[in-house]
């Protein structure tokens, strides 16, 4: 009877806590056991690394616990289930971030303090796992976080990848390429499991078959791939939840091609099947351009085989037909990159399960939600179809079902309207024929979203604008959040207690609604006090941060003026850099008086460019000369220093935000679908210096725009901007784009073609027409700086109104307005 079956379960749960107990004693032995038996080193003798890999293998034990538990819940009360794909995840470090989500930092830290080590500094021990590109991949990190808090059955799928992203190194200014093979020193977060694993097809032919007078498709393939599962456990805060997150790994298949054996040539079909790990070895570096290549494709399509097998075969455990799936079942696809996995579902229902065409489209269409991440309508992904159809041909024949049934269906609505069936048609005609990822998913998602507003309205329209005709009820929008856990809990833990203290609970970590109480407290002379101490304390963790790593000592009285991201046109980080140089050209021409008011600034720049991305690389190397020059001016001293920060990741992120007193998004209207680190300057208390595109427009009216610095062309401005011939560009803005090109910092030639992007007529991201009002921003964030009191209150409300920005709202929106699906919490 199910009370046996409780007791029982309640007897096992009850063991395991008797297994794995939290005192400081008991976690002492444990990390002393890893050491031994797992990282396999004398307890007499190991290093912080080592005690590091023995603290993480403890942890994990805690974590696989609860995974555990969760996923027996999971199972016994069979919700409806949320998959959501996603091809890159920038999860970072996992260690101060699960022990504070198990809830026992603070036993770890005396265990470890008792053994003579100190929890931050093995913390600082393990590297970033950062399987992704930038704010899209830590997004999907973000949302994993909140799925797990607000305990939704949720599972996560992607790519595990044997190289992530790049390392950015810096020599004489230029950016070089580092391969990041982060697994070298094992990876203690993720649990192989080898007998889950699917094989995946490529290539080959179709062959038509019939049975009974019914015509079916067999595809017989010319490539067999191994996808290996690794679990990676994301644990939820003040929940025994932990979810899962399945990466796959490319093996060889277990099928052995007999043929090449038996010529004798032994050592070449074992290398020739070697080659199949290729498939996962590389994170592509760029998260904006599709170059059509075909590995990037073999990516996708193996991350979502195996994904859709997993998934369908957890179904088929305890249902013996389709008629439950979408009741059970809810994709989310993020950006159009897993798109393939709708017509995966549709090839199995139909060719696999044998369902009816009508039937398994019926059922297609109820289970995709499709996020899209950006605006520009050029970087949409196209596959060549000469690429699709040799690498997966039985889906290239979906696809083209799956256009034929759209078009007739558009033409009874809309009649002969060429024009508008080319645009919408998944297949785009032109020299080289293309699949539209986005059509496809808009046609066969019933939510198509966008991140921020300003995204869905552009969504609406420009960038989908037939298709919102068409189907205005699909389009919604749920803002981007990020979870408070990672960053103020895990990064500012300063903050975290002094927001815990003046809010008399904690419950802000999971009830992020709760920050607007610290309004009431915002002029309050104690907190303010209270909050610049804890801004101070970062500060000076940053300060040595830029000391030990560029040799230049910052003053801890300048503002700290921060930007980091990837670097891109779009997000103006050249903006950024001219306004510095017109402030060094501005002190230069001061005489001592004037040079006393001028408010001391470190301006902080950071990001990786993509390897291929020329324009980009140039503004890294301008930033390194500009600073060389500033930097060793006697004229200037403490009132201007320009710092880059290489290798820009998560963990970097997690120092640099908290110590900083200004953030910069800057980025042309229109241009940022929503950007999120902004909203991680927020919670920190950082004011922003912002330009009203993407999410700042909602941030804007939650913090009030008198807390912020805001500047620049409308989103409705930008195509008239553009099209003046010439436009009214201030004097100060050709000047300092002067000084760059007659070599002021040097590499004269070097920087021509830089120069050349922001000439008058080709200024496509209008620096020169923002840049008054740009200075003007600027001078204002000068003048409030030096008002203290009015300073600390701004970065108090700026905390204070950033509850909404929390992935966990984000997670309910999604939950309730896409998903259909509700919490499931593990007991005890
Ligand atoms: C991005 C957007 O550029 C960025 O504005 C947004 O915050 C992020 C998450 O929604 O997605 N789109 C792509 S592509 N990369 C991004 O970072």
């Amino acid at each position: 009877s199910s009370g046996q079956s409780r007791g029982k379960a309640e007897r096992m749960f009850r063991l395991m806590d008797e297994f794995l107990k939290n005192d400081p004693m008991s976690l002492q032995k444990d990390i002393i056991h890893h050491v031994e038996f797992t990282v396999a080193r004398s307890r007499f003798s190991f290093d912080d690394f080592e005690a590091y890999q023995a603290l993480s293998h403890s942890v994990r034990d805690r974590l696989i616990e609860r995974w555990h538990d969760t996923h027996q819940h999971f199972k016994k009360k069979d919700p409806k289930r949320l998959y959501f794909l996603s091809l890159e995840f920038l999860m970072g470090r996992s260690l101060s971030n699960s022990v504070i989500n198990l809830g026992i930092r603070d036993e770890y830290a005396d265990a470890l303090a008792q053994l003579g080590f100190e929890f931050e500094v093995l913390a600082e021990q393990e590297g970033d796992a950062a399987l992704g590109n930038g704010g899209l991949a830590r997004l999907s990190a973000c949302q994993m976080d909140s799925l797990a808090t607000l305990d939704y059955p949720a599972m996560g799928y992607g790519l595990r990848y044997q190289y992530g992203l790049f390392r950015q190194i810096i020599v004489d200014g230029y950016q070089h390429e580092q391969p990041d093979f982060w697994l070298n020193f094992g990876n203690p977060w993720e649990i192989e499991r080898v007998q889950v694993s699917y094989s995946v097809k490529f290539y080959g032919t179709v062959e038509e078959k019939a049975s009974n007078g019914v015509k079916y498709h067999v595809w017989v393939p010319g490539e067999t791939v191994e996808a290996v599962a690794y679990d990676n456990p994301i644990p939820g805060y003040g929940t025994r939840n932990a979810i899962n997150l399945r990466l796959w790994a490319a093996k060889p298949s277990g099928q052995y091609d007999l043929e090449s054996y038996n010529t004798g040539d032994y050592i070449n079909a074992v290398v020739n099947r070697q080659k199949a790990e290729i498939i996962s070895n590389v994170l592509y570096p760029d998260d904006r351009s599709y170059q059509g290549k075909e590995l990037r494709l073999k990516q996708q399509y193996f991350f979502v085989s195996a994904s859709t097998q997993d998934i369908i075969r957890r179904f088929k455990d305890d249902h013996d037909n389709f008629d439950e799936f979408p009741d059970k079942v809810a994709f989310q696809i993020n950006e159009t990159q897993p798109s393939l996995a709708i017509v995966e579902v549709m090839r199995v229902l139909i060719d696999e399960e044998r369902l009816a065409w009508k039937r398994a489209w019926e059922i297609v269409c109820k289970l995709f939600s499709f996020t899209s991440h950006s605006v520009n309508p050029e970087g949409l992904e196209k596959i060549p179809v000469d690429l699709l159809g040799s690498l997966l041909p039985r889906h290239l024949q979906i696809i083209y079902d799956i256009n034929h049934n759209f078009m007739e269906e558009l033409k009874k609505k809309i009649g002969q309207d060429y024009r508008r069936l080319d645009q919408m048609s998944i297949v785009a005609e032109g020299t080289v024929k293309t699949i539209r990822m986005a059509n496809l998913s808009i046609i066969c998602s019933h939510t198509v979203n966008g991140v921020s507003r300003l995204h869905y309205e552009l969504l609406k329209t420009r960038v989908f604008k037939e298709f919102y005709d068409l189907w205005p009820q699909k389009f919604q929008y749920k803002t981007n959040g990020v979870t408070q856990r990672r960053w103020i809990v895990v990064s500012n833990p300063s903050l975290c207690s002094l927001i815990s203290k003046w809010l008399g609970t904690e419950e802000w970590i999971r009830n992020v609604d709760l920050l607007v109480g610290l309004r009431e407290h915002a002029s309050n002379p104690v907190l303010q006090q209270e909050w610049r101490m804890v801004k101070k304390i970062n500060k000076i963790r940053l300060a040595e941060y830029i000391e030990t790593l560029t040799g230049v000592e910052v003053s801890l009285d300048a503002m700290f003026d921060v930007q980091v991201k990837r670097i891109h046109e779009y997000k103006r980080q050249l903006l950024n850099i001219l306004g510095i140089i017109h402030r060094y050209y501005c002190i230069k021409n001061m005489n001592e008086s004037d040079r006393k008011k001028v408010v001391p600034r470190v301006c902080i720049i950071g990001g990786k460019a993509a390897p291929g991305y020329e324009i980009a690389k140039k503004i890294i190397k301008l930033c390194h000369a500009v600073a060389e020059k500033v930097n060793n001016d006697a004229d200037v001293g403490d009132l201007l220093k320009l710092i880059f920060i290489p290798d820009y990741n998560v963990s970097v992120a997690e120092m640099v935000i908290p110590g900083s007193d200004l953030s910069q998004h800057i980025s042309t209207a229109g241009h940022e679908a929503s950007g999120t680190s902004s909203m991680k300057f927020l919670m920190n208390g950082c004011l922003l210096l912002a330009t009203a595109d993407g999410s700042t427009v909602e941030i804007a009216e939650e913090v009030g725009s008198e807390n912020m610095f805001l500047f620049g062309a409308k989103v409705h401005e930008v195509p008239q901007l553009r099209e003046k011939a010439t436009s009214e560009v201030p004097i100060q803005f050709v000047r300092v784009v002067r000084m760059v090109r007659d070599g002021y910092f040097g590499f004269k030639d070097y920087f021509k073609s830089l120069c050349d992007t922001v000439e008058d007529g080709k200024d496509f991201y209008l620096l020169g027409s923002d840049f008054s009002s740009y200075l003007e921003a600027q001078a204002m964030a000068d003048r409030e700086f030096v008002n203290e009191e009015k300073w600390t209150r701004m970065s108090i409300l700026s905390t204070a109104g950033s509850g909404r920005f929390s992935s966990d709202r984000t997670m309910d929106e999604y939950s309730k307005l896409s998903w259909g699906i509700q919490p499931c919490k593990c007991p005890f």
